[in-house]
């Protein structure tokens, strides 16, 4: 008998139970013991219904992930399902937690499925470059219908208990949390009914109901604006509407075809490193797995500006009280009129209740006194990129928090050292770096300064744990990790629309890429102001930084989306961007200022100066440690700044593409264009005569 799957007898009804932490996934030790205690059951004369649950906190939660990419050991999962549908007693599944993938695909080979309230079901193999290759897109449309099992399947969405139950995913479900208790009693039922086996590949209502539908094409034509540049959604699609063209077992054929199509994808190998990445990025490397952390019960934050709104409802949202420090009274009605309304239009989606939204903002406290703070676990800064301003009030905060509070600031470029030795207390100082809008952005660059302790370390990325976001902990230095790469990355765009390029070429390169933003429309959202402001504090503290056009659009007003017009002009409430035929002149009349002629300048030209400038930035994070693994670069890019998953991050991707031609170009350019910024990282030099990647560091 498998150590993984067992088979007992619990009166007459044989159940066969999986226990294989974490999260039950089906290796090929789950697969064959599942085979194998089906067996047992059909012989078990005693049994007149079997029973499939699972220990731990889930059901299935789909393929074992880490067996991809390695050879396939029989048995396979369909075979493993299709005998659990000809079984010749009914078998019935209990789930609780989530059925997942390959798990939902075990259920719907089940000829039952009774769930707890709390459990949900979902086919999410999309997310990973995959479609469900088991059964999935075959059967669940045969129970929930065309349009409900194409937007499971395309979105890879999870579908609570509830609505499991009204679309005929499942048979019941019971409220509780003993799963196997629920199990047995729902099997009995079955047993006590004499109810028959029931094949979900034998149901055609659904299917006739759906056959010759237009759902097909406008669910295509809908992906063709949600999927752009990724390949699994269309893959689903297919599968699924074979499920309506073809007799059951020519449709498992097919989906199975077109499952290897997308195993073969380099979009698969990205979103399977980005899906592992986004994990271990949460375990840091060096802090002990039983390093305190400390309670973070109340938080207050230092202005109610756009990032300080956001930060606030990340807290409130998780039920953490929320102090917000202004120094103006009308700052903070303006600041809390803002989250209100963000409160507001997601009740209007149907995302919140009414009574959610008060019982959020009645967990914002505003504030005008820094002594509200005296008792708070942590405080949050968020105001404007000055290093006085911020010492000051580190040096406030210094003598108002308790001692063990964390101190901590959301800048997106200044030292943390430095705003640490404004306090007595540096080991508790700590940058928790939020990205815009902050109640949306996934990513929380944690920065470590030279003396934070840590415990202070663990605390803040269990608080991204907690307030649902991927954190990441980074060293300090300018721009840590995300902002020194796009800092490079924006000065080589902005370097090529000198030499000859149009904004909207560069943008289009990045785009194509499968960025959701380009450089430059990315500076119209931010503000043309925000990175003038920056070049010119920079200037006033004595630093060479070159002329630029944007500073010209800026002194002209045109600050971006929020003036109509930046880099691009905008139509009344649009944000397409639209090339602007005045600011080509404004380009063409700075290089001729500058003595520049312009020349033709590629898109392969664009894509490597763009790319190419930030992964070898990234190998330099990488050697001075700011980074401790590549992945960590990748899930920044990826959760914070738009880099498509599936390509895996600018790391992973730069692996897939071969340090060694990379690193040909890098030192091309070099050669050409000069400039620190093209000094070929140490690292990358030392890898490529290694020839190892990123990904073995
Ligand atoms: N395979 C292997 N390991 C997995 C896994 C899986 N399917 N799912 C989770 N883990 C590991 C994860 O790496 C982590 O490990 C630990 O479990 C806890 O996960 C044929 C082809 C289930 C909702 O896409 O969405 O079936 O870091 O931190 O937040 O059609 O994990 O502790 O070492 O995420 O509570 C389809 C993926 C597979 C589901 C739990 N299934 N998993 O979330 O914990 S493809 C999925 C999740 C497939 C078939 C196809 C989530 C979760 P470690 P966690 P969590």
């Amino acid at each position: 008998m498998s150590e993984v799957v067992t088979y007992n007898r619990d009166g007459s009804i044989g159940v066969i139970t999986v226990n294989y932490p974490p999260v039950n996934a089906l290796s090929h030790a789950v697969r064959s013991g599942l085979l194998a205690a089906l067996e047992q059951g059909e012989q078990d004369a005693d049994a007149k219904v079997l029973l499939v649950v699972c220990e731990g906190r889930t059901f299935i939660a789909g393929a074992d992930i880490r067996e991809f990419g390695k050879p396939m050991q029989e048995p396979g999962l369909p075979s493993v399902i299709n005998r659990i549908e000809d079984a010749s007693k009914p078998v019935v599944a209990a789930i609780h937690g989530t059925a997942l993938g390959g798990g939902l695909e075990v259920a719907l080979g089940c000829h039952y499925r009774v769930a707890l309230a709390s459990a949900k079901v979902g086919l999410p193999e999309v997310k990973l470059g995959l479609l469900p290759g088991a059964g999935g897109t075959q059967r669940l449309p045969r129970l929930a219908g065309a349009q409900k099992a194409l937007e499971m399947i395309t979105t890879g969405d999870f579908v609570a208990a509830g609505e499991a139950l009204a679309l005929g995913i499942l048979d019941a479900v019971e409220d509780g949390s003993d799963i196997r208790a629920v199990g047995l009693a729902f099997a009995q039922q079955i047993a006590d009914a004499g109810k028959p086996v029931r094949k979900v590949r034998e149901l055609t209502d659904k299917i006739d109901a759906d056959k010759g539908s237009d759902v097909f094409e406008r669910f295509r034509a809908g992906l063709q604006q949600k999927a752009r540049g990724l390949f699994a959604p269309f893959k689903c699609l297919d599968a699924v509407e074979a499920a309506f063209n073809l007799p059951f077992f020519d449709g498992l054929k097919r989906e199975r075809e077109l499952f290897m199509e997308c195993m073969a994808s380099p979009q698969r190998a990205g979103l399977i490193h980005a899906f592992f990445a986004e994990r271990e990025a949460s375990k840091v490397k060096g802090l002990a797995k039983d390093t305190p952390v400390r309670d973070v019960r109340s938080v207050g934050i230092i202005g109610a500006g756009t990032m300080g709104g956001g930060i606030a409802m990340n807290f409130a949202n998780v039920g953490i009280p929320v102090i917000l420090l202004e120094v103006k009274q009308d700052a903070l009605d303006k600041g809390l009129a803002i989250i209100r309304r963000n409160y507001e239009n997601s009740a209007k989606k149907g995302k919140l209740t009414q009574a959610q939204v008060e019982e959020r903002m009645a967990l914002i406290t505003p504030s005008l006194a820094y002594e509200d703070f005296s008792q708070v676990d942590l405080v949050i800064e968020a105001v404007f990129e000055n290093m006085a301003i911020k010492k000051e009030i580190f040096a406030r905060l210094d003598e108002v928090c308790k001692p063990g509070a964390i101190l901590a600031s959301n800048t997106s470029t200044l030292d943390i050292d430095e705003i640490a030795s404004a306090t007595t207390r540096p080991q508790d100082v700590v940058g928790m770096h939020f990205f815009s809008p902050a109640n949306v952005m996934k990513l929380l660059e944690n920065v470590r300064g030279s003396q934070t302790s840590d415990e202070v370390k663990a605390t803040v990325m269990a608080v991204a744990k907690k307030i649902r976001k991927v954190g990441v902990l980074v060293g300090n230095c300018y721009g840590f990790v995300g902002n020194r790469m796009l800092h490079q990355r924006g000065a080589e765009a902005m370097a090529l629309v000198n030499e000859g390029a149009t904004p909207q070429q560069v943008d289009k390169v990045l785009t194509d890429l499968g960025y959701p933003m380009g450089q430059f429309a990315m500076s119209d959202l931010a503000g043309i102001d925000v990175g003038y402001r920056i070049r010119e504090e920079r200037r006033k503290a004595g630093e060479n930084v070159p002329a630029s056009w944007m500073d010209k659009l800026a002194e002209q007003g045109r600050l971006g989306q929020k003036t109509q017009a930046g880099v691009y002009k905008y139509e009344e409430g649009s944000r397409k961007p639209i090339p602007d035929p005045e600011v080509e002149q404004l380009i063409a009349a700075f290089r001729q200022e500058q003595g520049i002629t312009p020349r033709e300048i590629t898109d392969q030209e664009i894509l490597e100066r763009c790319m190419y400038v930030m992964i070898n930035e990234g190998a330099k994070i990488l050697e001075e440690g700011i980074a401790d693994r590549s992945l960590d670069i990748d899930v920044v890019w990826i959760f914070g700044y738009g880099f498509p998953a599936y390509r895996g991050g600018p790391m992973f991707w730069a692996d897939q593409i071969g340090l060694d031609s990379i690193l040909d170009t890098v030192k091309r350019f070099h050669d050409t264009l000069g400039g620190e910024q093209w000094k070929p990282a140490a690292l990358l030099e030392q890898l490529v005569r290694e020839g190892r990647k990123f990904g073995d560091l």
